[in-house]
């Protein structure tokens, strides 16, 4: 099966010049990456190596995400933001999990062998908020005796029919939370595999914490009462 990377930056400069080396963009099919509009200058070092970015009519990880599914050609995607916090290693790890026959596969922050970027914070209060809205996923959604442990972690795996299947339509940040939702509802098999997550390299997180926090919110209520 034909293997697709979507690299999802929005100025990211800093991050993209320290990791781009490690990124193996021959091994795949298909590469681009996904800019809602960068102005730092993301957009042209990608078009220097020959990689081809295309841009979002709208801002917002949904947007992105609804986007690839229509745009990219091969069957299998991963979703990688090079910012510091994602580890390219995993890239292929996460390919791997789909050709082993899983829908999903989550880089989970959580699990035995992980690490989170706020596990030596004091207060690890988007880790906490994280957890209990995972904590609600499982309790309401996930029948399947395994629990997840990373509900919302953007840096996934999934099969470009199925993300079509789950006509996700959730803004910003909230689209993973609800593509992993939609995904056990429709008893799609997600696999989890631990990821060390490291430290942002240079700018700044786009994921504002309340209204992140509220969009999941509003996601997790829309789906208990949805009907299907
Ligand atoms: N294409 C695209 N990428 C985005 C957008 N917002 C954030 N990103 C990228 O998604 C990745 C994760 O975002 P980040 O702000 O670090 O969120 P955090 O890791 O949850 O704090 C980074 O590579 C961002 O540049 C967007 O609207 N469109
Ligand atoms: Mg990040």
């Amino acid at each position: 099966m034909s293997k697709c990377l979507v690299i999802l930056t929005w100025n990211e400069i800093e991050a993209v010049r320290k990791l781009f080396d490690r990124i193996s963009v021959n091994k795949y099919d298909e590469v681009f990456v996904i800019d809602p509009g960068s102005s730092d200058g993301t957009i042209e070092f990608f078009k220097e190596k020959g990689i081809e970015v295309k841009l979002q009519s709208k801002k917002g990880r949904g947007v992105a995400f609804v986007m690839a599914a229509d745009v990219a050609k091969s069957d299998l995607l991963v979703f990688f933001g090079p910012d510091g916090n994602e580890n390219p290693d995993d890239i292929d790890k996460l390919f791997q999990g789909l050709e082993e026959g899983n829908d999903i596969v989550i880089a989970s922050r959580f699990m035995k062998g992980s690490k989170n970027e706020e596990d030596e914070s004091l207060l690890p209060l988007r880790k906490w908020a994280n957890q209990i809205f995972t904590f609600l996923v499982n309790l309401f959604f996930n029948r399947t005796g395994k629990y997840i442990t990373d509900t919302i972690n953007g840096f996934r795996a999934i099969r470009k029919d199925k993300l079509k299947e789950l006509n996700l339509t959730a803004e910003g940040f909230a689209i993973e939370f609800q593509m992993t939702i939609r995904a056990l509802k429709k008893g799609c098999k997600i696999k989890e595999i631990p990821t060390i997550e490291g430290e942002r390299i240079g700018g700044k997180s786009k994921a504002k914490s309340i209204p992140t926090g509220l969009k999941i919110l509003k996601v997790l209520i829309n789906e208990l009462f949805k009907k299907s």
